[in-house]
């Protein structure tokens, strides 16, 4: 079945809306945080944990399946669900950042991108109907179209050759794909922070008519009024009945903000990573865990939290498992920071529903300490 979506219902007092996107994997209701699987795996998880989780689609990144086992390996496999054994909806990035933070391993021409494997020296291309093909192996409900994510800050004329050539590679990618019954595109809307360079590109990428849109080149180091401004700006130029995904964004204020301006969904590596360092997401704010203040706190890491982590272990047993490297501390950390994000986000959705984001919002952050 072709990616669908449905709204529910728009917000009274904001641009958030409640949706239903379907997948050829299942159904997912939006607003919604996807936590990332880089490599086939949610570091430190099963796929049935991170599932009970609530995780209701993961990410999936092609430049690394590419290199590591293979795409033709995972199509061998069955498809990336198959091989990794997590049969809900899965998104694939197109490998058109992960490729881009290269730096000087990487040359970029009209035809694609030119670069060095960062794990033996390799060389090799990703143009946009590569990346296609590779999504394609990867068998994912939604894959992304090739763009260039261009580093902050860049100058107009940058920006305005990358974004125009982005608009170019997305159409090729829309031309190379077969069968949008099993897999559909989002296109990736850029142009920097540039308002007249982010109209263009969602002229040009709306005009592909896509089953749904992406904000990329977004939460690159801005300051998050800019970003909101920028959000503010973009996301009203979007159709209205298709699914709206801002890349890389993961933290509870980041959420907050996009989801009141009117984006369906968002992914980012940091509450996982963050977790591995051990840091912890609490409604009262971060939390490091190797602080000393905690070796002899038998509370839970956050006390309004009812995640597996809370329920039955501690903040010195935690400490304790990090300060001695124990691989338990990184795996309970990530289960309560998913939980976290994946709560966080189902507490969005009843607040949209009850006309009252907001206030949440408000509540939220007093708690949390974020100053607004
Ligand atoms: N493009 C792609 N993936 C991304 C981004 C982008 O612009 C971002 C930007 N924050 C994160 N991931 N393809
Ligand atoms: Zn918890």
């Amino acid at each position: 079945m072709a990616i669908k979506f449905e709204i529910i219902k728009e917000s009274s007092e904001c641009n958030a809306r409640l949706g239903k996107l379907y997948t050829p994997h299942g159904v997912i209701e939006t607003p919604i945080f996807m936590p990332v699987g880089t490599k086939a795996t949610v570091k430190t998880m099963t796929p049935e944990e991170v599932e009970k989780l609530g995780a209701q689609i993961i990410l999936g990144n092609t430049y690394h399946l590419y290199l590591k086992p293979g795409h033709k390996l995972i199509e061998e496999a069955g498809g990336l669900h198959k091989f990794m054994n997590w049969n809900k909806p899965i998104l694939t990035d197109s490998g058109g950042f992960q490729v881009f933070s290269l730096g000087k391993l990487r040359k970029i021409t009209e035809e694609g991108v030119e670069f060095r494997s960062h794990i033996d020296g390799s060389k090799h291309m990703i143009t946009p109907e590569k990346s296609i093909e590779i999504q394609n192996s990867l068998g994912s409900d939604i894959m992304m179209a090739f763009d260039e994510c261009a580093p902050y800050p860049s100058s107009w004329e940058y920006i305005k050759n990358s974004m125009e050539r982005t608009s170019r590679w997305a159409k090729r990618c829309k031309e190379y794909h077969k069968d949008w019954d099993r897999q559909g595109i989002f296109g990736i809307v850029q142009g920097g922070m540039y308002k007249d360079l982010r109209e263009e590109s969602v002229k040009a990428i709306t005009d592909l008519n896509f089953p749904g849109y992406a904000i990329g080149g977004l939460s690159v180091g801005e300051p998050l009024d800019l970003m909101c401004e920028m959000l503010d700006f973009t996301t009203p130029m979007l159709p209205k009945d298709k699914p709206r995904y801002l890349m890389g964004v993961g933290t509870p204020d980041y959420l907050f903000e996009s989801a009141i301006r009117g984006i369906d969904m968002a992914d980012c590596v940091l509450p996982t990573r963050i977790a591995r360092n051990g840091t912890a997401f609490t409604s009262h704010g971060k939390l490091v865990i190797r602080n000393a203040k905690y070796s002899n706190d038998f509370g839970p890491l956050d006390p309004e939290c009812d995640c597996y982590t809370c329920k039955n272990y501690s903040r010195a047993y935690i400490r304790h498992l990090f300060n001695v490297n124990e691989i338990l501390g990184p795996r309970l950390a990530t289960i309560h920071n998913l939980y976290f994000l994946i709560k966080l986000m189902e507490n969005v959705r009843k607040a949209i529903k009850e006309d009252r984001l907001l206030e949440y919002r408000e509540e939220f952050y007093k708690k949390f300490g974020y100053i607004n």
